[in-house]
């Protein structure tokens, strides 16, 4: 048991199992493993697909033809061990040319180039049969307020996104876009700090339909929001088109830790969410062995993130079928407000009814819902004792 298949809709980025441990003190402690050897431990692994920036294959100054060649033999990889790229994205935070922002850089030049290092990242992604692109913008931020480019920085965004979305339609791509908040690092402040910030921005470009958001468990848990109550959100307005699984310390930099490594409750109830509300993406591991491991270490990181997964939808399960579980949520639920229709729906009559009923507010107040006990219940499930 706990062994993934490819039906499990794993995926990992080839910047995560392909990190090579470096940090801002200490350079890489790790040998860089090519593309084709990712994929192929990938899919022994029994995970379904991998994802990529466009400069995690090609190097930002190869020449046409070494830009070929390296697709051609990652294209040969995947066919030979039948793993997909459901997911596409553009590095627009490597190079110095993006020190300040990319689609949101004060200079027209970058923005433009963006745009167009973007669109040929979006030919790779669509030749390699990606269907979501995502947009982590780490470098539109600022440390510097003064700049003055708070309201512009959200305008040059939307245009590029607004043009992006266009290319996409215009080529036949199809893509669905998410957009992945983060609230700080590499930036002081990044714009579209949260998965909140992400979806009220969306309803403001002129396809939003075609946008969605990315989440990431480290992102939201940085900016001391709760992983579970983010992805809620975006289940609930029809936007969750790519999750960003991990882990974080809270108050911390960013760290990357394995899936449920640092907060495994946290982790179960993402979980059963993803698996509650028949979420049909992909579920992404953006997370990367500890600077301390050897490649050994990369594919007990990798293994462990899937484990952990399966173990977690397991007990979800067992949380849905335990009896003592259930009736203690059913006693936390009062179903009947006790004033008919009056509540359910307005009219005039109900809003009249309503306003005359004469509830018992000492009881309300008086009653405990028992969470203490459901939550204990929860963690010895969790604990592994029910
Ligand atoms: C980070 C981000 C990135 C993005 C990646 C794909 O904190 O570095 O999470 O890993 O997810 O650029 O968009
Ligand atoms: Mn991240
Ligand atoms: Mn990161
Ligand atoms: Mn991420």
């Amino acid at each position: 048991p706990y062994t993934p298949t490819p039906d499990d809709r794993f995926t990992f980025g080839l910047w995560t199992v392909g990190n090579v441990g470096r940090d801002p003190f200490g350079g890489p402690t790790r040998e860089p493993l090519s593309a084709p050897y990712i994929v192929q431990k990938l899919a022994e692994l029994g995970v379904y697909g991998v994802n990529l920036h466009d400069n995690d294959l090609v190097p930002i100054d190869a020449t046409a033809a070494e830009r070929d060649r390296i697709v051609r033999e990652f294209k040969q990889a995947l066919s030979d061990h039948g793993l997909k790229v459901p997911m596409a994205t553009t590095n627009l935070f490597g190079d110095p040319a993006f020190k300040d922002g990319a689609f949101t850089s004060a200079d027209a030049r970058v923005r433009a180039y963006a745009l167009q290092k973007t669109m040929a990242s979006m030919d790779l992604g669509a030749e390699l049969g990606a269907e979501t692109y995502v947009f982590w913008g780490g470098r539109e931020g600022t440390e510097v307020d003064g700049s003055g480019k708070l309201l512009d920085a959200l305008g040059w965004f939307r245009d590029s996104l607004n043009y992006l979305a266009e290319y996409s339609e215009s080529q036949g791509y199809g893509y669905r876009f998410a957009l992945e908040p983060k609230p700080n690092e590499p930036r002081g402040d990044i714009f579209l700090p949260t998965v909140g910030s992400a979806l009220g921005f969306i309803a403001t470009l002129a396809r939003p339909e075609l946008f969605g958001v990315n989440p990431e468990f480290a992102h939201e848990t940085m900016a001391g929001l709760s992983f579970p109550h983010a992805i809620a959100q975006a289940i609930d307005a029809g936007k969750l088109f790519h999750i960003d699984l991990n882990d974080q310390k809270m108050g911390r930099f960013d760290q990357d830790l394995r899936f449920g490594a640092e907060n495994p409750k946290g982790a179960f109830f993402t979980v059963k969410l993803l698996e509650d509300s028949g979420y049909t993406g992909m579920r992404h591991f953006d997370a990367h062995a500890l600077r301390t491991e050897d490649e050994a270490g990369v594919w007990a990181f990798a293994r462990g993130c899937m484990r952990t997964y399966l173990i977690l939808k397991e007990k979800a399960r067992q949380w849905d079928e335990d009896a003592e579980i259930q009736a203690a949520l059913q006693a936390y639920r009062v179903q009947d407000a006790g004033v008919g229709e009056a509540a359910t729906r307005f009219s005039p009559e109900n809003a009249a009814a309503l306003k005359a009923h004469a509830f018992d507010r000492v009881a309300l107040g008086a009653r405990g819902p028992g969470l203490e006990q459901l939550d204990q219940l929860t963690m010895e499930l969790l604990l592994g004792v029910r």
